[in-house]
């Protein structure tokens, strides 16, 4: 059976956690698949945009403890078990996050690591790895700090603390938060609407948006100005601002 169930409709792939009998812990075979997919669509132009999802009452509980509990150091690293959740960032078309139910310890950094976060009012996000004696593995300490800052962070990391949708959405971890009836057609009608605009600027709107997390703002600033510049040379520029000029919609060529 299929880790990952795929669908595209509307320019947008939604790709489904599908291990619903362990609260889609994910476990290497899963990871493997999710980002093996999300690369061979990446390279698809029928493909605008994607959404990640789970199921209502869990997004992902987590790496999978029980695939991981009897490793040693050597072993977790050279099963090489936390090196597919670095492929996500190399994806070049935006990546939104549908999350409802719960959403821990590894499935937080899934959906961290993904662009967007559109959460369902059931969504529960918190980094449980303290409770297990370890700590987050797949960038929860890093990726958490920069967006909710050190005092939260803290809290997650050390004390098993968790946020509500409603807490994710007040403090920046997550875009939007509607009811669990309509997360996944708000997230696909999100990433449906990106998916219609110029495919390049997209990428390199992506691209220098996540640059800012890692990056000085002097170098940041002269990066994107780099990226401005290039944007010139593409025709989805030419044609953007005559069709704003002659009054009518763009048609955009992804090049
Ligand atoms: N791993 C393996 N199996 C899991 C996991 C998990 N993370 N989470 C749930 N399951 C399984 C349960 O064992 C259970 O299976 P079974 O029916 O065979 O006993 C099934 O899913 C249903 O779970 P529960 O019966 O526990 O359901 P509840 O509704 O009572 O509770 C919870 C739901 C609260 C989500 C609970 O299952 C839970 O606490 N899960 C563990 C959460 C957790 O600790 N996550 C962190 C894992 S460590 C991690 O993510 C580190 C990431 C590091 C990088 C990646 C390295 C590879």
């Amino acid at each position: 059976m299929s880790l990952i169930l795929t669908e595209i409709k509307d320019r947008v792939a939604l790709l489904r956690l599908n291990r619903p009998e362990a609260m889609n812990a994910l476990n290497s075979a899963l990871m493997i698949e999710l980002m093996d997919t999300l690369e061979r669509l990446d390279a698809d132009d029928a493909v605008g945009a994607f959404v990640v999802t789970g199921e209502a009452r869990a997004f992902a509980a987590g790496a999978d403890i029980k695939e991981m509990m009897d490793y040693s150091s050597t072993e977790i690293l050279l099963k090489g078990h936390i090196s597919p959740f670095d492929r996500i960032k190399l994806i070049g078309k935006p990546v939104i996050a549908a999350v409802s139910g719960w959403c821990l310890g590894g499935g937080n950094e899934l959906a961290m690591s993904c662009d967007m976060i559109v959460a369902s009012e059931s969504a529960r996000f918190g980094q449980p790895e303290i409770t297990l004696g370890v700590i987050p593995g797949a960038g929860g300490t890093q990726r958490l700090t920069r967006s909710l800052g050190k005092a939260l962070a803290m809290e997650m990391v050390l004390n098993n603390r968790t946020l509500s949708a409603e807490e994710a959405l007040r403090f920046g971890l997550v875009n939007r938060v509607v009811p669990v009836e309509r997360f996944l057609d708000e997230a696909l009608a999100l990433a449906a609407e990106i998916a219609t605009r110029a495919p390049l600027a997209v990428r390199i709107g992506k691209e220098m948006v996540n640059r800012a997390l890692e990056t000085h703002l002097s170098d940041g600033i002269a990066e994107e100005r780099q990226a401005f510049y290039f944007l010139f040379s593409s025709e989805d520029q030419k044609e953007g601002m005559r069709a704003f000029n002659e009054k009518r919609k763009p048609q955009w060529k992804g090049k």
